[in-house]
């Protein structure tokens, strides 16, 4: 039998990537990864499985934001992220890069004043993935921890950034799937469930595309 096509969990240390893996299982009791507290629960990549899940799910672990556990730490995980996904992007069927949303204005303007030349890890994250050629949507978790207002503000100056550096981000529900020149987003929140319809409704889409 062939392997199962895997679902690909990436983004910053403590943005809920574990918490959202959890709510894409039949069976999330036998969910052995933790979510936590402090940044760096997930430190192994192992695939997650479950009888009645059709796809495997590689909850990788968070980069960035892990300052106080070491610098040497931080570029080792980013170079476990970099050669994995080297190594095995054609197994990916789909990727979900979560971002928490109450960082996106501090870290993008962090990079505007620290240098301009750089370009935020995140952006090149996005950049990489699209390399790979692996569908992908970005998900902006933690909105109930914002206003509908501030929400909005925040999404419109994460895309004119994006736009900036060659990234062309469009709302899920506008998203067209036959022209995948741009990238879709959602706003999500993996504590209140709030969008997690539509989120797995698209993974379900290229799960079926996927080739098997
Ligand atoms: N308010 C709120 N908290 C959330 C949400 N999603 C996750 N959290 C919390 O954020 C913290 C980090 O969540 P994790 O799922 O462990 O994050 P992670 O990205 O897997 O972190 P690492 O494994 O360290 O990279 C936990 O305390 C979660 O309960 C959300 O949508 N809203
Ligand atoms: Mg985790």
């Amino acid at each position: 039998m062939k392997e199962k096509p895997s679902l690909l969990i990436i983004g910053n240390s403590n943005v809920g990537k574990s918490a959202t893996t959890k709510l894409l299982l039949p069976n999330p009791k036998k969910f052995k990864g933790k979510t936590g507290k402090s940044p760096g629960s997930t430190l192994f990549i192992e695939p997650i499985t479950q009888v009645n899940l059709p796809y495997k799910i590689i909850d990788l672990p968070g980069f960035g934001y892990m300052r106080h556990k070491g610098r040497r730490r931080e570029d080792h995980i980013k170079n476990l992220i970099i050669v994995h996904i080297e190594k095995h992007h054609k197994e990916y069927f789909f990727g979900i890069v979560v971002l928490n949303i109450l960082r996106i204005e501090q870290q993008i303007t962090k990079y505007f004043i620290q240098d301009k030349n750089s370009i935020p890890l995140n952006f090149e994250l996005l950049q990489f993935l699209k390399e790979f050629d692996i569908p992908f949507i970005v998900l902006l978790n933690k909105i109930d921890k914002v206003s509908e207002l501030e929400m909005r503000r925040i999404i419109a100056f994460f895309v004119d950034a994006a736009r900036e550096y060659g990234l062309n981000l469009i709302h899920l529900d506008n998203f067209d799937k036959t022209n995948e020149t741009k990238i879709p987003y959602l706003e999500f929140s993996a504590r209140k469930k709030t969008n997690l319809g539509k989120l797995k409704s698209i993974i379900q889409h290229y799960f079926n595309l996927f080739p098997k």
